[in-house]
């Protein structure tokens, strides 16, 4: 194995930048209002568009009437789905993963025969101004002819309602199995107890600080189209973007996506909105902004979660998990969105073992169309409403058998000696110390003591609880090969250039796209460390398809793996040219040379030595190279994983609930996490924090909700609660670090882990504090209505 290719943290001896907790280097442009934002951009002849959305959830349209829109001053014009139909271009919003069996239904950038979802856009309005486009809108007259709806994922299958889509009479979009039934049965039927828990995981709408917004720019000469946006993944967007809607080959598209004010998976997606945006542009000729409002925003960005199962678990009296099944079903929304497939299949399915060696599982997923907004990966995606559902089962497994829960979790832990470990739903984790996690976890809330102060107040009539979350995620989303067997049309790989300039500065080039993660940080700290310069001296540059040729983007926690991976790969490579070239300046053998906080120095004599940085300005002189060397001091990577990497971890809340009111008090909340070696343990709490944060938020706030017509009905920031900092305790966070073996730096992914955890922990809390009253599970968001309830206060 060459030096490159080796494993483990950071094999350069540069200058302690992994691993240090690197103020980051984004936040000031941030925090003092001059970062760039795609709606500060404009170019000479901006024009706005404005899109008029159906106010109904389901309905045939019969007739659309443009003609007192665009008579109105400052309009330039207004179009249709017939137009975008006539204009040639391929028009279809394409799915990124496939699925056995799945029902593929026309996903079109304007609607032309129906409407299938309040807020589907059926006209564009382009004007000089944002007032005039969005003011022109209520001038569209367009007459329906209104239908049935269904806004549940069971009704939608069960009761007899029309289709969504004519091609999936039944509203099934795909029937999903995972798993080994009869060996789950078996389980089943030899295992001495059996409990049960059904339960909702709610429709959760993300909220960027930033809505989605899109700037495109066409230009007639040369043909190309520029195109600004909210993208967590440019490079996905122009592929999607170009084959299949405008018709237009890859490099004839440069997506940009300035800072992106967070997307927590909102913004990976390939909307009909920002195709519109280019599409207009492209008819008029000029530029074309459009800023989606809040409210636009929480009726189209794509929900999460949407979840309707039940889950049994079977044990033997000792606690020994035999097996677990669980059937689901989805809710996919209107259409099909790019990882809508994925999200509730393989991502969800496949974590259902947790940290727990469960001989036999079996999953069924039923993915269902609904009269709703479109679901897919939002933080946690999958992997969240997976671990919620086997944590909920490990509780109510406790509660069923009198054991303590940490004790049961405890006896079924992957031990640490089992690793690589296959686990019964189909992946094979690569590194873990679970109960070395528990432990610290518990250690920081004194778990025996806690229990005891919980009898005692029990006594006094008050109730606390304590809620134990023990989680893996799968990050990475990779190797493409197994994404490929599994349906992804798109690869699971990453990109990046290294690339030393001629005065000693490093510039890398990355392939993701960063929304608050802090990659421009942490990934100079990786560059830094493998090449031996200061972090000062790199710069990282994301978001530009057009300087970055590659890349696969940012979600499922994969940036610091993958993104992280490729970088240390160019890092190395280029390294390994350095050092040739050091050994021929300095008259010495390759081998002789040793590498030394940026030094390349003769083993042995430390004084014969030279910089990489004098190398860097040497390569580019070209005068005194290795013979047959090409100039130049630069690599390109691309990094296909072997593996996904699985971060894990055990949060526990501790909760006092007051029956009487229904009032929940998070007294602490500790998290401890593993994500093998941290690149930047600053960046890591912060990924935390906000991580909890949003969990804390599902458990007890949050929720999409739809009226009898089909309306969202949270579609403002007061009606759709997101906790408030007053609402969150002090996070407690600690580490633990068991390295990633096949990853090249040996990190584990760390952006969602925490949202996963903090579901099932508070949930679990506010069920055990609830224990006196025989509440064995309560349905997120947890409010005091629904405490009250079950406590019996409205008998
Ligand atoms: N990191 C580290 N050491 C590790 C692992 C990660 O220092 N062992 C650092 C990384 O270098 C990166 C950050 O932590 O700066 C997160 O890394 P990673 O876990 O690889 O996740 P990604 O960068 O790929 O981010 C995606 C993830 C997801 S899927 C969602 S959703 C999410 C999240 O990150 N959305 C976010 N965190 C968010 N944070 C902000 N501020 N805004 C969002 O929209």
């Amino acid at each position: 194995m060459s030096d490159a290719d080796a494993s483990g943290a950071s094999d350069g001896d540069g200058s302690g930048a992994f691993g240090a907790a690197i103020e980051r280097g984004e936040d000031v442009p941030l925090l003092t209002g001059s970062g760039e934002y795609t709606d500060d951009i404009s170019l000479r002849g901006t024009t706005h568009l404005a899109i008029r959305r159906s106010d109904h959830a389901h309905a045939r349209i019969e007739s659309i009437d443009t003609s007192d829109a665009e008579a109105m001053e400052g309009v330039l014009a207004v179009f249709t789905g017939e137009d975008v139909v006539e204009s040639g271009v391929p028009n279809t919003i394409p799915t990124a993963w496939d699925l056995p069996g799945l029902v593929q239904p026309q996903y079109r950038m304007l609607a032309t025969d129906k409407v299938r979802h309040e807020g589907t856009p059926v006209a564009a309005v382009v004007a000089e101004t944002r007032h005039a486009a969005s003011d022109a809108l209520e001038h569209i007259h367009v007459e329906y002819e209104e239908l049935e709806h269904v806004t549940d994922p069971v009704d939608a299958v069960e009761r007899d309602v029309p289709p969504v889509h004519d091609e999936a009479e039944d509203n099934v979009a795909f029937d999903f199995e995972l798993g080994d039934a009869d060996a789950t049965d078996e389980a089943f039927a030899d295992a001495d107890r059996v409990a049960s828990v059904d339960l909702r995981q709610p429709r959760l709408i993300p909220n960027a600080m930033e809505p989605r917004a899109a700037l495109a720019d066409w230009e007639e000469a040369t043909g190309k189209l520029r195109l600004w946006m909210t993208s967590q993944n440019p490079h996905l967007h122009r592929m999607l973007l170009s084959a299949g809607t405008l018709g237009l080959p890859e490099n004839k598209i440069q997506v940009i996506a300035p800072e992106v004010g967070g997307g927590f998976g909102s913004k990976i997606y390939h909307y009909p909105d920002e195709a519109v945006t280019a599409w207009c542009s492209m008819q008029l000729g000029r530029p074309v902004k459009w800023q989606a409002t809040r409210s636009e925003s929480y009726l189209t960005d794509c929900h999460g979660r949407d979840h309707v199962t039940t889950g049994e678990i079977a044990l033997d009296d000792d606690g020994t998990i035999r097996g677990v099944r669980v059937e689901t079903h989805a809710g996919l929304g209107a259409q099909l969105s790019q990882f809508g497939t994925a999200t509730p299949s393989y991502l969800y399915a496949t974590v259902l073992s947790g940290q727990y060696t469960i001989p036999a599982i079996h999953c069924r997923v039923v993915g269902a169309f609904t009269n709703t907004t479109p679901v897919d990966a939002y933080r946690g995606a999958g992997r969240a409403e997976g671990i919620y559902v086997i944590e909920r089962l490990v509780d109510v497994a406790a509660r069923e058998l009198e054991m303590d829960p940490a004790e049961l979790r405890r006896r079924n832990l992957v031990p640490p000696d089992e690793f690589p470990y296959e686990s019964a739903a189909a992946l094979v984790y690569d590194s873990g110390e679970y109960e070395r996690a528990m432990d610290l976890a518990l250690e920081h809330v004194d778990y025996e003591e806690l229990r005891e102060r919980q009898r005692e107040l029990r006594d006094e009539g008050r109730y606390i609880g304590i809620g134990i979350g023990s989680f893996i995620e799968s990050a990475g989303l990779s190797p493409s090969g197994l994404a490929g067997d599994l349906g992804a049309q798109a690869g699971g790989w990453e990109s990046s250039i290294v690339r030393f300039d001629s005065t000693g500065s490093v510039t890398v080039l990355a392939g993701t796209a960063d929304q608050g993660q802090g990659h421009r940080t942490t990934y100079a700290q990786v560059a830094a460390e493998e090449l031996g310069v200061s972090v000062d001296d790199v710069t990282v540059v994301e978001g530009d398809t057009d300087r970055i040729p590659q890349g696969m983007g940012t979600y499922g926690s994969r940036s610091a793996s993958v993104g992280g991976g490729s970088i240390a790969r160019g890092a190395r490579e280029v390294r390994e040219k350095a050092r040739r070239i050091a050994a021929h300046q300095l008259e010495t053998s390759v081998d002789d040379i040793e590498f030394d906080d940026g030094e390349f120095h003769v083993a042995g004599a430390p004084d014969r030595s030279l910089h990489i940085q004098t190398i860097a300005h040497e390569a580019y002189l070209g005068h005194d190279l290795p013979e047959g060397m090409d100039p130049g001091l630069e690599e390109t990577n691309f990094y296909d994983p072997e593996n996904f990497t699985y971060p894990f971890g055990t949060h526990v809340a501790v909760v006092e609930v007051e029956p009487e009111t229904g009032e929940i008090e998070i007294e602490r909340y500790v998290a401890v996490d593993d994500c093998g070696e941290i690149i930047n343990p600053m960046i890591v709490e912060g990924q935390v924090h906000g991580g909890i944060a949003q969990g804390i938020g599902a458990a007890l706030y949050e929720g999409a909700a739809y009226d009898d017509d089909g309306h969202l009905r949270t579609r403002r920031m007061d009606e759709y609660v997101v906790p408030h900092a007053t609402q969150l305790p002090d996070f407690e966070t600690d580490n633990t670090v068991t390295p990633s073996p096949h990853n090249p730096i040996g990190v584990k992914g760390v952006g969602e882990s925490a949202t996963i955890a903090a579901a099932p922990t508070i949930v679990s809390a506010v069920a055990d504090a609830l224990e006196p009253f025989g509440v064995d599970h309560l349905d997120m968001p947890i409010t005091p209505e629904s405490v009250w309830r079950a406590t019996g206060g409205d008998n």
